[in-house]
């Protein structure tokens, strides 16, 4: 098969969809093709020295005479330069807004026969922008001027379909985690220096801390279970909603039981003291945090919203939850905490989930399998 060159935007920051592309350009990189990271700075996940990884800087100025840095058109017009120097074959772009935009605009510098665009669709793009009437003829321009889109889940794909009632072709290409970096460490030392003694269990929450995380659902669901089981509470990330779950923990009296850690890089190495994950978001289109925990045979605790079913198997790798149902949510986790074979069963089933359903390898295949059928419009 021909070595493909792809050019990869995607917002380079912390996040779901950043850290999807980056991770999927690094093994498209591993085998053989040459992957052009076009974005305002180096993705945060890309931490490695690859001869067949690139990396062009898109560098947004302000301009007196704008009042906003355009961001959109400076891209684009990368975009198109790095494409006619590096002779790109496609574009892949995560997020439809703007970024399928941006790419529409290169293709058509470029020339409408030189460039092809897949797009994936990561979620807030659809189920935040969807719903804004003023954004969503252009969601769908974006999808519908794309030569192949892809979307995290088959949720996602109805969310689209009916937000920004499109019938495009969308195809799911589930998120995947890389086990050779996530599986379980045998760190338990790692408890006593965050000062968790050994018989305490330890839940976990990592998000972006938005309003939609729910996080403060977190907060409560653990001062029940605090109840019940001798437990920390580790947050990890940082967002708007931090303060808020940190004056929540003072007001139940538990927030010598909370860690807050911040944004953290060694993600797996704290994953691996955890016994139970949390994610309670009101709004998720995949949820890659629980894969995550998931590959480092942690059990998971998902409300039954987005694209989270198709993660989590109810009773199997975890519970699912509804949303906001405190009582019912603690006393699920109360029951994987105390239950020892049951959260072993759950952890070994976790892991099986990851290896089976979202298996890295299999995802890039996948991948690869499109950007060729894109290539010979097929
Ligand atoms: O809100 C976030 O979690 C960040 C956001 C992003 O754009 O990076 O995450 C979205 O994409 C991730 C990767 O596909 C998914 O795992 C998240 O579920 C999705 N977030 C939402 O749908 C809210």
């Amino acid at each position: 098969m021909k070595k493909l060159k792809i050019g990869i935007t995607c917002y380079p920051t912390v996040g779901g969809s950043g850290v999807v592309a980056t991770e999927l350009g690094k093994m498209l990189a591993e085998k053989g093709h040459e992957i052009h990271f076009i974005a305002t700075s180096i993705p945060f996940r890309l931490d490695r020295w690859d001869p067949n990884i690139y990396y062009h800087e898109v560098e947004v100025n302000q301009y007196p005479v704008f009042k906003y840095p355009p961001y959109d058109l400076t891209l684009a017009s990368k975009m198109a330069e790095v494409a006619k120097r590096e002779k790109l074959d496609l574009l892949h772009v995560h997020y439809a807004v703007p970024h399928a935009i941006c790419a529409y605009l290169a293709k058509q510098m470029v020339g409408e026969d030189q460039l092809k665009i897949v797009t994936t669709l990561h979620g807030t793009d659809i189920t935040v922008l969807g719903y804004d009437p003023s954004l969503s003829e252009l969601i769908r321009f974006g999808i519908e001027k794309s030569d192949s889109v892809t979307a995290v889940s088959d949720d996602l794909i109805r969310q689209t379909n009916t937000l920004v009632e499109t019938n495009k072709e969308i195809q799911t290409v589930y998120n995947f985690v890389d086990q050779r970096i996530y599986y379980r460490r045998d760190n338990e030392y790692l408890k006593d220096q965050y000062n968790i003694r050994p018989d305490e269990k330890v839940i976990v929450h990592i998000s972006n801390f938005r309003a939609v995380k729910r996080v403060p659902d977190v907060v409560r669901a653990f001062a029940k279970i605090k109840k019940q089981v001798p437990a920390k509470l580790l947050l990890i990330g940082d967002g708007p909603e931090l303060t808020v779950a940190c004056r929540l923990a003072k007001d139940l009296g538990i927030v010598d039981d909370v860690r807050f850690l911040g944004k953290q890089d060694n993600v797996a190495e704290i994953l691996s003291i955890s016994d139970l994950k949390m994610l309670l978001s009101e709004k998720e289109s995949f949820g890659l945090v629980l894969l995550e925990a998931m590959a480092c045979g942690v059990p998971v605790i998902g409300t039954n919203i987005g694209g989270i079913p198709e993660v989590i198997k109810d009773g199997v790798n975890g519970y699912l939850c509804q949303i906001g149902e405190i009582e019912s949510i603690a006393n699920k986790a109360i029951r994987i905490l105390t239950d020892d074979e049951l959260r072993a069963r759950m952890a070994e089933e976790a892991v099986l989930t990851v290896k089976n359903d979202f298996n890295a390898q299999r995802v890039l295949s996948q991948y690869e399998d499109i950007y060729y059928k894109t290539l010979n419009g097929v």
